[in-house]
């Protein structure tokens, strides 16, 4: 899978010790502004957090397939069907790219699917709610893209070098699918009564989804301090919920829809959005594997594994039919 001059970055750095004067001129790299390649040293545990972040990224897009996926076969006119068919083609481009960037760090991708549909790898909490109409597939694409726009266009600025290659490339297309969301939203919010029941309802049922997607809120948040002075994560997770609201609300509002939530309002002064703070206990069920959808999203991910075995196969005795002689 590497080819031949993959050298595993395990081995490579498993002598050099980890010395503060080591730590302290990684740091300054990264202050320099500089990219972290896989073949430079970095600590083990930077090496780890990036594995853990894009792993679950990675995961998040194959599993974020399925929801829209489900209305592939249902998508109300032919055009609507073959967009929705690039689209969720593309999510499972993405999680590719970043598989890709997370084996530069060491881990094999066989490892981090067994990790995925064992249920010991997070994927993002919002993929594990019901898209029960039309509507919701509609929203997903408009605001999911532009919630992942919003954390993906930020730390493709990042510190490591495959993996802000990866964002950016990824955001081009997230782009064009928040357009593609945002076309069919405006198509049912300005259409008949039940279009715009049904987009309301929808809009009702992924607020709250949406609000955990940035991640819980910086007081409680464990990994951001140590992300950002890496500069893995380029704001906080308050800071893109932020940007999020600011982004999107009003366009929401403009189309005369509502947000359930009362306190939905921007404070003039401060120029930050209040809100009610949503469920985190709601949340930390979801991310843990009791979401409505769950079992159902690692069921087809197990299925999928078991029916694609042989061609995983065949790939790799392929493999090895081409390597071994130049080895
Ligand atoms: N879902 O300390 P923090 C997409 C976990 S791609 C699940 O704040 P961190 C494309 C977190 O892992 C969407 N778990 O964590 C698409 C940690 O648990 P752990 C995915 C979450 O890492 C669109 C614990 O909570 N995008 O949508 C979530 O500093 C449409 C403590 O949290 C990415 O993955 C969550 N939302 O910040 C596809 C972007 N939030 O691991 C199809 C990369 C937190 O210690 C259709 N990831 N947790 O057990 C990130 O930017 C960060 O990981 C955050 C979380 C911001 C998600």
């Amino acid at each position: 899978m590497y080819g031949n001059a993959y050298i595993d970055p395990n081995e490579k750095f498993a002598s050099v010790e980890e010395t503060p004067e080591l730590l302290a001129s990684f740091q300054a790299r990264i202050d320099r502004g500089e990219k972290i390649e896989p073949q430079d040293w970095m600590p083990a545990m930077y090496r780890k957090q990036l594995i853990r972040m894009i792993e679950q990224h990675a995961h998040s897009e194959i599993i974020g397939a399925l929801p829209e996926g489900t209305w592939i076969t249902r998508a109300p006119g032919f055009r609507r069907k073959l967009a929705l068919m690039a689209k969720v083609q593309d999510e499972v481009g993405h999680a590719q790219l970043l598989y890709s960037a997370a084996e530069t760090l060491g881990k094999s991708r066989e490892d981090m699917m067994n990790d995925l549909i064992t249920g010991k790898s997070k994927y993002s909490n919002i993929f594990n709610y019901p898209a029960k109409t039309w509507a919701d597939s509609a929203v997903i694409a408009w605001l999911v893209d532009a919630g992942a726009i919003v954390n993906q266009l930020a730390n493709s600025k990042g510190s490591y070098g495959p993996y802000c290659r990866a964002l950016e490339r990824i955001c081009y297309e997230e782009s064009f699918h928040l357009k593609y969301g945002h076309d069919n939203v405006v198509h049912l919010a300005t259409g008949t009564s039940k279009q715009r029941q049904m987009v309301q309802e929808a809009m009702n049922r992924w607020w709250t989804p949406l609000m955990h997607f940035f991640g819980p809120s910086d007081k409680i948040s464990v990994h951001t301090e140590t992300l950002m002075r890496w500069k893995v994560k380029m704001a906080s997770n308050d800071a893109m919920r932020q940007q999020f609201l600011d982004m999107y609300v009003p366009k929401i509002w403009d189309l005369g829809l509502t947000l359930p939530d009362p306190k939905l309002k921007k404070n003039e002064e401060t120029g930050l959005w209040e809100y009610t703070e949503p469920d985190w206990e709601e949340f930390k069920r979801v991310i843990n594997g009791d979401g409505p959808c769950n079992a159902e999203r690692l069921a087809v991910r197990r299925m999928a594994e078991e029916n694609g075995k042989w061609v995983a196969n065949a790939i790799k005795n392929d493999e090895e039919k081409y390597v071994t002689p130049f080895a």
